[in-house]
């Protein structure tokens, strides 16, 4: 492309800067001239008058440079419009280049990845967290319901926790909570099933196309395991125990609301808990 120094473009610094440059005629609605960037392996999108002829004649009107980014399939450019003078005819000087590679879009998919890792996740245990519950929840109950599938909930509770704090320090304590939730996450088999820590020393259990029954079972047998686990921290030597409520949507008249479930199983636990504690009421 020859030099438009009178336009006091530096055409060697654009060639550097673009893949690709276009002089377009405005009257003919077709390319005056055209310089793709030989090394330029990327997508550059095909000439099109009609997709962006009101920037150009923006540009030819406002006689100054416009610039945009547009997101195209998976590709992301830039452009940069401008007017120009050659041959005594006025064109517009359209300059593409595609920054997808630069930008390196795989690396900030992963960022954006880890960053959503680490919101749905309890820092301490490495359970889901309590927003990962209202997200996943009425998703999960939504699912089942079209499915017509049951859906366990587990809710648990450790017994007199305050008491454990009390007697060996709050890093006992963290630790018989990361522990807690690995006996959790043995007994979670299933890839649509999930644990998140709802609070404190609450955890939810989500059983997905398990009824009321198994969901029993396996409520008992975590209770029993922990019952009999001799946790070991510091020298010390503790035994927890925990109480467990049990919930099962398996009616498929009205889709339920996820707090109504979440209410029912609480309500669960505080039986299990009235009931003396180290039980589980379904
Ligand atoms: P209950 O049998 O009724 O459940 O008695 P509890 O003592 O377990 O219940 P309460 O809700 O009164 O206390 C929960 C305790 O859990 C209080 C708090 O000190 C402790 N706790 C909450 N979060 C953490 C944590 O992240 N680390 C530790 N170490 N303790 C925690
Ligand atoms: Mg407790």
């Amino acid at each position: 492309m020859q030099n438009y120094s009178n336009n006091l473009i530096n055409m060697e610094y654009m060639n550097k800067l673009f893949d690709c440059i276009r002089l377009i005629d405005m009257e003919f609605k077709s390319i005056y001239q055209e310089k793709k960037i030989d090394t330029c392996v990327d997508y550059i999108p095909e000439f099109k008058f009609e997709d962006r002829q009101d920037i150009y004649h923006q540009c030819l009107a406002q006689d100054s440079a416009i610039y945009l980014s547009k997101k195209e399939g998976h590709c992301l450019l830039i452009y940069v419009v401008l007017p120009t003078l050659v041959d005594k005819k006025r064109l517009v000087m359209e300059c593409i280049v595609n920054i997808t590679k630069r930008l390196d879009i795989n690396q900030l998919c992963t960022s954006n990845d880890n960053l959503y890792k680490l919101a749905i996740t309890d820092e301490l245990t490495g359970a889901y967290n309590r927003r990962y519950i209202n997200q996943k929840l009425p998703l999960t109950i939504e699912k089942c319901f079209k499915n017509r599938i049951p859906l366990s909930l587990i809710f648990l509770d450790i017994d007199s926790f305050k008491i454990v704090n009390d007697l060996y320090g709050h890093e006992a304590g963290d630790y018989l909570l990361c522990e807690f939730v690995e006996e959790l996450q043995k007994i979670t088999k299933q890839s649509t099933d999930w644990v998140a820590r709802y609070g404190g020393d609450e955890f939810l259990m989500c059983l997905t196309g398990m009824d009321n029954l198994d969901a029993k079972e396996i409520a008992e047998r975590i209770r029993k395991t922990v019952e009999r686990k001799l946790f070991v921290y510091s020298g010390h030597r503790i035994e927890i125990t925990c109480s467990i409520g049990v919930y099962t949507v398996d009616s498929f008249h009205m889709i339920p609301k996820f707090e109504k479930i979440l209410r029912e199983v609480d309500i669960k636990l505080y039986e299990a808990k009235k009931a003396g504690r180290n039980k589980v009421k379904h």
